[in-house]
């Protein structure tokens, strides 16, 4: 199995999961594919490498993360290579463009913690869902700063993601507690501010995350506790903007009964779609590694971090 293969699989089978680490995984698997490339020409380099990308793109469809890490740096090593004559000087302005990415989306982690700790009160609760790098670097950086936290991390059904969160917060010296995510509505009384991640941000301000996250938006709302989300500047889709749907990723049945108790239960259908949509009116800010946004501002952000050009939409 090649590079390029293992990361697909690792990615598809959730071995590797999370949105930023789904980009990143790609765009590493992209730079090591490319140093295997036995091509002499540009153009067969490239293609090569747009191919891969498209390959890796199809592994899990909704985390608009994973399009934009591999787009972006395609786009870019495209505008560049035209100036360079020989291969290895492809290679390496490919390497260097992955690595640079790797780089700023972890710097753009840090970032984010360091501007979202800010609006975090010293005595606040606060509840996470999934397993977020950005919502719990907010949460730790807080933490660091030695505002005294409490933390109620939702399990997550059905892969339980949120043990993985409670764990990591609690190692940390986090006061954590952990609950069925059926009981989120049970405590929303108690919670000052959710803090969630999110896999995609749409052109209107709305945002795709782990199932459930609109659910716990709806409780945040109705208890009037401040509902946050914490995301990097590419996870926004200017797509949305022309129409385009985040296409929600429906996931095996059996991760949520057995096969064994299926076939007892032969007429009952089961579905598990993994994400959900939180509309931009449940959403009281974004916090990117640029500032903090309300969610209807998010296009002019993408516009200017990304010169996004408004294009004449063909029929
Ligand atoms: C993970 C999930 C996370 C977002 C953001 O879902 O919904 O909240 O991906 O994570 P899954 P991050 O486990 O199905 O991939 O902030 O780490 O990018």
């Amino acid at each position: 199995m090649n590079v390029l293969e293992k990361t697909f699989n690792d990615i598809r089978q959730m071995k590797i999961r999370g949105a930023g680490r789904i980009a990143r995984a790609a765009v590493k698997a992209l730079e090591e594919y490319s140093l295997t490339l036995n091509v002499s020409s540009r153009e067969e380099f490239t293609k090569s490498l747009e191919n891969a990308g498209e390959y890796l793109k199809s592994s899990r469809p909704t985390a608009v993360s994973l399009p934009n890490a591999i787009n972006y740096v395609i786009s870019n090593f495209k505008r560049e290579v035209l100036m360079l004559e020989n291969r290895n000087t492809w290679i390496e302005t490919f390497r260097r463009l992955c690595e640079d990415f790797i780089e700023k989306s972890i710097n753009a982690i840090e970032k984010i913690g360091v501007i979202g700790a800010k609006r975090i009160r010293d005595g606040d609760v606060l509840l996470t869902h999934c397993n977020s790098e950005a919502a719990l670097s907010v949460i730790l950086s807080a933490h660091r700063l030695n505002k005294n936290i409490k933390v109620y991390c939702t399990e997550t059904r059905p892969k339980f993601q949120g043990l993985i969160s409670a764990s990591m917060l609690s190692k940390n010296g986090v006061d954590v507690t952990l609950i069925v995510d059926s009981a989120v509505r049970y405590f929303m009384n108690k919670v000052d501010q959710v803090i969630v991640g999110a896999d995609a941000i749409t052109a209107n301000g709305a945002i795709v995350n782990k199932i459930g996250t609109s659910l716990i938006a709806l409780a945040a709302k109705e208890a009037r506790s401040r509902f946050m989300v914490a995301a990097e500047s590419y996870k926004i889709s200017p797509q949305t903007f022309y129409g385009d749907l985040i296409i929600i990723e429906e996931r095996s049945k059996y991760e949520i009964v057995s096969k064994d108790w299926l076939s007892r239960n032969k007429n009952v259908r089961v579905s598990n779609p993994a994400f959900d949509i939180t509309p931009a009116e449940y959403i009281d800010a974004i916090i990117t590694e640029v500032g903090i946004f309300p969610p209807q501002g998010i296009l002019i952000l993408y516009k200017e971090m990304y010169g996004f050009q408004f294009k004449d939409v063909q029929g």
